[in-house]
């Protein structure tokens, strides 16, 4: 028996084609209740994509911890033998929802445990550093990559005008027009936490820790051509590569592993540890093995849990903490009060963003579409002598860190081998083969034929020059055209084929 249609407060309806009308071709009647209805569902189907990280896609999974890591952190999730729900997210920066997934650019990694003492969530990308080190800049920054006021457009002027006034972006520019910038599939790249965050062990004692995730699928480029090509024929190529993979049961998984830093050693590091552009050498701080996560289950509602899942580094656990990274702090604010604005005051309320492994208890209540309905005798103040929740007075103080000095306006302290270009010359050099090396100059051959204000190419020049005086040279040739291997259209990062 097929069941009825019915309006939103379950009253069956009687066609779900033929508006109601004074005769076949008469007036339609306002009173048409399912009608309106529908139609105003219908306006108002979309909350509004995320600003930056608009195109992406997700799945969920288990993590397993498989090593002792007990005595950095006594966080419940990373204790050996610990298995949690999970749900990870990719995404891409600069394009809106609709844009292709084969776009050059960095690739959001926003991993979520489902803990049993609350949600854990690590919002990283596939790089480990980022273009700035002060949040106060995002905002122009992520302006910069999308597109002028008066022709709608994005403009690769604009975008080599604020990297080259921001030199901290080097170090990610260089991943970014690297193979990094273009991977296989979203299951062929790793993620990072790319902060510093903080652990603390069951003794109260604090570590600084970088989170790392390496795909065991293998990291894999595709190469630009390719890339461009499949953006024409499928602008979801890396959605539909993950969902499918699920699907078929082909599980892709990722190891889990940190590099710790004791606490004091943050003074006196070569690079600032908190400067969110610098990695920190694997010959200083090698990486330790912790587990590692398999992605196993497919969303059954993109929307509900995809479009609606609501991730924020605010959302930490016992025996976790943040560290003094500007960025870092900054987005503890910003991504609640971007989901308020995207989803709603009680976005925590959905399924797909409640604690999956403990529950959430507070005196918070009410606001627009909470549905939770709890014991009656539930006080919604607190002291109370009805035996409401309580605070945790010994978790006050375990993270965190010593901090004092005038309140004030600066650059973070340069410790003694930080400056804008030297690990950015170190990952050209050192890191890159000679193929990469290869598809590096001609995607920034590319990238400067698009510039079209000397200024700003002269800046090019500098920049890359400042990375690596070779490889600036190199480009002062090739650019104006001198060689015949840069693409021909330059294509503005974040967008296909030049306007
Ligand atoms: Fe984000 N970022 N971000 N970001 N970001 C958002 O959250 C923000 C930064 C990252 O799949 C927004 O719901 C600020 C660094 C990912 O749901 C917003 C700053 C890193 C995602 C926001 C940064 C990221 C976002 C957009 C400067 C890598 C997608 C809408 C301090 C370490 C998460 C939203 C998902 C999403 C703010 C910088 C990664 C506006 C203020 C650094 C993976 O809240």
């Amino acid at each position: 028996m097929t069941k009825p249609t019915t309006t939103q407060a379950g009253a069956p309806i009687a066609s779900d084609e033929h508006s109601l009308t004074t005769g076949p071709d008469g007036v339609t009647a306002l009173h048409d209740r399912f009608l309106v209805e529908k139609l105003a569902s219908f306006n108002r189907e979309r909350v509004p994509e995320r600003n930056p990280h608009a195109k992406g896609g997700g799945a969920f999974g288990e993590f397993v911890v498989t090593e002792d890591v007990s005595q950095f952190t006594k966080a419940a999730v990373f204790q050996k033998g610990a298995k949690s729900e999970t749900i990870l997210r990719f995404s891409s920066v600069a394009g809106e929802q609709g844009s292709p997934d084969t776009w050059r650019d960095v690739r959001g990694f926003a991993l979520r445990f489902y803990t049993t003492e609350g949600n854990y969530d690590i919002v990283g990308n596939n790089t480990p550093v980022f273009f700035l080190r002060d949040a106060m800049k995002f905002p122009d920054f992520i302006h910069s990559q999308k597109r002028m006021g008066d022709s709608g457009l994005r403009n690769g002027d604009m975008q080599w005008d604020f990297w080259t006034l921001s030199p901290e972006s080097a170090h990610q520019v260089t991943y970014l027009m690297g193979d990094r910038g273009l991977s296989k599939s979203w299951r062929h790249l790793n993620g990072y936490g790319s902060h510093t965050y903080q652990w603390i062990n069951a003794a109260g004692e604090r570590f600084w820790v970088q989170y790392h995730f390496h795909s065991r699928q293998g990291v894999e480029l595709m190469e630009a051509a390719e890339a461009e090509r499949i953006a024409g024929e499928d602008a979801d190529y890396y959605r539909r590569d993950l969902f499918e993979a699920i699907a078929k049961g082909d599980y892709p998984s990722w190891d889990v592993s940190v590099q710790i830093m004791p606490y004091d050693d943050a003074k006196t590091y070569r690079f600032n540890p908190f400067d969110m552009t610098k990695v920190w050498s694997h010959k200083d701080y090698p990486l330790i093995p912790v587990g590692h996560f398999t992605l196993n289950r497919n969303p059954e509602s993109f929307f509900a849990q995809i479009e609606q899942s609501a991730f924020s580094p605010s959302n930490m656990v016992p025996g976790t903490d943040i560290s003094p990274d500007k960025m870092l702090m900054a987005r503890v604010f910003s991504y609640p009060d971007a989901q308020r604005n995207r989803i709603g005051a009680n976005y925590n309320q959905l399924p797909v963003n409640q604690p999956h492994a403990s529950e959430a208890r507070n005196y918070q209540h009410e606001g627009a579409m909470n549905y939770k309905i709890g014991d009656a005798a539930d006080r919604v103040y607190t002291p109370n002598s009805f035996g409401g929740p309580a605070a945790q007075p010994e978790l006050a103080g375990e993270g965190g860190w010593a901090s004092d000095g005038e309140l004030m306006r600066s650059a973070q302290t340069l410790h003694s081998e930080d400056d804008d270009f030297g690990q950015a010359g170190t990952l050209y050099r050192d890191v890159f083969s000679d193929e990469s090396k290869a598809r590096f100059i001609e995607t920034l051959t590319g990238q400067g034929r698009g510039i079209t204000i000397p200024e700003i190419l002269e800046r090019f020049y500098w920049y890359w020059g400042s990375v690596d005086a070779e490889l600036g040279a190199t480009l002062r040739k090739t650019v104006p055209g001198n060689g015949d291997t840069a693409n021909e259209e330059a294509d503005p990062v974040g967008v296909g084929p030049a306007e």
